[in-house]
This record gives structure tokens, C-alpha cells and sequence, in this order.
């Protein structure tokens, strides 16, 4: 539990709704959708709808400029005071979009120091922008992580677009595998708080995310968030078209049971929007629609 953690980490984290089971029923966050493109390909992803890294899928997100977000976040404060944290988590991959990204942080920080800066990706990009998110001050960072192995990796992602060329199949995998390693490494050195989603995805990584929870224990990561694959064919992901199912819920707690060792396990993700507002598990993102902030503006 949280009692056990160094002080300096748990100043970090009080007020942060998924890295501290108990600020989740005092604080918020938001998320703003800034982030359109991504750089690689999930068979659990539909591009028409938000990163399923972070989201449940077949939502589609109000696409916003970083001056839309913003003025979103200065509103939404005005109204929210338990809003503690500000994300990028979507609706593509936040550092696939990194003049976005960025300009949304240092507006927001200019204008609402006071707020947390957070963001999730899949990491192929990360290890290029440690520098840039340490100095902007974002101290909470998500990587998206899968699979060690990229033969297990193949079967999860067909493609990535790296260095202005695609790769496909195992050598992809293995590129984005290493990319992920290296940004966790990068993160925690420069003293970054990550947290690492894993997709649980049944025949294809479940019994292999034991390996991962270790792999990502041993480089520092601070939480592991193990997400059910929500795969509905009406979501024309790869995955649903297959028939490939999703765990059942006994199935993905016996997996949290087995990888909670010394390392925190995050069991109160509500897989949210890439624009949700409000306490999790309540979205009130309905509010803050820009429509709604340029008649409060
Ligand atoms: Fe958002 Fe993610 Fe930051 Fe939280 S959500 S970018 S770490 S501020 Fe939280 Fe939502 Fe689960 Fe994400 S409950 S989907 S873990
Ligand atoms: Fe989709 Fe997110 Fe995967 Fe990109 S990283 S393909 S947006 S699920």
C-alpha cells in the first residue's frame, strides 16, 4: 500500500487519481485529446477512435488545438476544485505528436502552475524527449508495455514507423521492445514517477506478463496498471474481427494476484476517454465541450 512508499514519493502521488488508490476519491484529472496521430499499430486499435493503451476503445474524442486545451483546462478548474492533474493520453499517441504535446504543457503550465502534468504513451518515441518532459516538469509518465519478447510483441503489433520507415512483424517489435526499455530507464534516471500499462490479452500475453511485471520492476518502474482487453468486433479492431476475446474478470484478477509482489499493482483504472473529465469513473467531459467553453469565455 501507499503507507510503505519513501516520503518524497508519496508527496508525489497524493494527489494523483490513478497512481494512489486513495486520492482517486478526492482528486480528478482531465484529459485533453491534442494528439491525433500515432506511430505505431495495435491489433486492439482502431484509429477512428481513441489509444486503447489508455482508453476504452470506441469512444471518439473531441479533438482539440493546444490554445483549445488550454482554455478547456482553465475552465474546467474554475469548476472542478479537486482537479489535481492535467494528461495527454490520446487520442492517438502523445509523443507521435510532440509540438502538440508540448505546446499544451507549456501553455497550461504558464497559465495553471499549480496542476499536475501527465501523459501516456507506447514509448517508441519516449527515449528522444526525456530531456524536454523532465525540464517542462510533467513528474508522471505512462508507457504502454506489452511484451519483452518480440516474437509474443509480433503478434500484437503488425507495424511501427520509426525513423521515417515502417517495420513490420518481429524485428518491429523488437525495435519498439527496446525503445521501451530504454525510455523506462531514461524516465527513472532523470526522476520521472512511470507507471506501465499492460494490455491483458488472453492466448497471446497473459501468461507472459509476469515476465513483463518483472522486467519493468527490476528498471523502476513505480506502478503496473494490468488492463483487460476490451475487444467488441463493432469496434473493427483487428482483434474483434479475429474473435480474439478478452479476459474475464477472474481471469485478470488470478494475473494482478500473481504479479503483486513488492511493486504496486493499480487496480482502480476506469480505462478513460482521451477527453474524460472529473473524478474517475465519472466523466463529465459532456460540459466542457468547446461549444460549452466559448459561451463561459
Ligand atoms: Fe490520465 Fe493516465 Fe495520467 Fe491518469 S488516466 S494520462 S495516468 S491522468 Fe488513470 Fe484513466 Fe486508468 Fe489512465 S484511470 S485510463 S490510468
Ligand atoms: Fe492505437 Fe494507441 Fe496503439 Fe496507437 S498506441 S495504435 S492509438 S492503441
Amino acid at each position: 500500500s501507499s503507507s510503505a512508499l519513501p516520503e518524497h514519493i508519496r508527496a508525489r502521488v497524493h494527489d494523483h487519481p490513478c497512481y494512489s488508490a486513495e486520492a482517486h476519491h478526492h482528486f480528478a484529472r482531465m484529459h485533453v485529446a491534442v494528439a491525433p496521430a500515432c506511430n505505431i499499430q495495435c491489433n486492439y486499435c482502431n484509429r477512428k477512435f481513441d489509444c486503447a493503451n489508455e482508453s476504452r476503445p470506441g469512444v471518439v474524442s473531441e479533438k482539440l488545438t493546444p490554445e483549445q486545451a488550454a482554455t478547456k483546462v482553465l475552465a474546467v478548474a474554475a469548476r472542478i476544485p479537486q482537479l489535481s492533474v492535467v494528461g495527454i493520453a490520446g487520442p492517438g499517441d502523445a509523443l507521435a505528436n510532440p509540438e502538440k504535446t508540448f505546446r499544451t504543457f507549456d501553455l497550461i503550465k504558464a497559465a495553471a502552475p499549480d496542476l499536475r502534468l501527465c501523459l501516456s504513451t507506447n514509448g517508441l518515441a519516449l527515449p528522444d524527449h526525456v530531456e524536454r518532459i523532465r525540464d517542462l516538469g510533467v513528474d508522471h509518465v505512462t508507457i504502454t508495455i506489452n511484451m519483452v519478447d518480440p516474437e509474443v510483441g509480433a503478434r500484437i503489433y503488425p507495424w511501427i514507423y520509426y525513423r521515417h520507415k515502417r517495420f513490420h512483424g518481429v524485428e518491429a517489435a523488437r525495435i519498439l521492445h527496446e525503445r521501451q526499455m530504454l525510455g523506462l530507464e531514461r524516465l527513472v534516471a532523470a526522476g520521472v514517477l512511470v507507471k506501465v500499462n499492460s494490455v491483458m490479452i488472453p492466448g497471446i500475453n497473459d501468461a507472459h506478463l509476469v515476465a513483463v511485471n518483472a522486467a519493468v520492476k527490476a528498471r523502476g518502474a513505480f506502478l503496473h496498471n494490468i488492463m483487460p482487453l476490451i475487444s467488441d468486433p463493432a469496434h473493427g479492431t483487428h482483434f474483434g474481427l479475429t474473435g480474439q476475446r478478452g479476459p474475464t474478470p477472474e481471469e485478470l484478477k488470478t494475473l494482478q494476484d500473481r504479479c503483486e509482489g513488492d511493486m504496486q499493482l493499480m487496480r482502480h483504472c476506469r480505462q478513460c476517454r482521451a477527453d474524460a473529465v472529473g473524478m474517475l469513473g465519472e466523466d463529465r467531459g459532456g460540459e466542457f465541450g468547446m461549444d460549452s467553453i466559448a459561451a463561459i469565455a
